[in-house]
């Protein structure tokens, strides 16, 4: 789906486990200027439900299993993170929802921007009528 992918990182295993080296600019597509992580979530919660403007992020399940919904007015897809060696990379106007968190998920996401809460689209409504522009524009210009 637009302004999201998949990517896959190195992973170091030998008899002594695994170890995954990120490099800001390098394997994900921006410098790192902030890191959060999110851990023991109910079961039943759904987290997210907004967009952002300016900010990239890359979702890194590093233990146990949820699912992210991206979005757009016009596109959908859920995608299930389960492993430590693979992030979900989100750009521009994505609206996401994350759900399905197993007891045990730890979800860590490398951000482009220190928090802004200014860069937040907090409401569906809202989101569509900057993002139905957004997309249009972008795929008259054939992105
Ligand atoms: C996103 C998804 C994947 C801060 O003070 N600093 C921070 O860096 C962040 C990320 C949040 N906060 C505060 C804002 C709220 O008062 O922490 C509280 C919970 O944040 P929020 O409800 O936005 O959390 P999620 O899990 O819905 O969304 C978070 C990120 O905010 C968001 O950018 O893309 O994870």
């Amino acid at each position: 789906m637009i302004h999201t992918k998949k990517i896959s990182f190195p992973d170091m295993h030998g008899a002594l486990g695994h170890l995954t080296p990120i490099e800001g600019n390098v394997d994900i597509p921006f410098p790192i200027r902030r890191v959060y992580y999110i851990t023991r979530v109910p079961g039943q919660a759904v987290r997210g439900f907004h967009s952002h403007r300016r900010l990239e992020q890359v979702l890194i399940c590093l233990h146990g299993r949820v699912k992210i919904r991206v979005k757009t007015p016009f596109a959908e897809q859920i995608i299930p993170l389960c492993d430590p060696a693979e992030g979900l990379y989100i750009g521009h106007m994505i609206w996401r929802e994350m759900f399905d968190f197993s007891e045990d998920a730890v979800l860590m996401v490398l951000a482009s921007e220190h928090y802004s809460e200014a860069d937040y689209i907090r409401d569906y409504a809202a989101y569509e009528k900057e993002a139905v522009p957004y997309f249009q524009t972008l795929s008259e210009g054939g992105a």
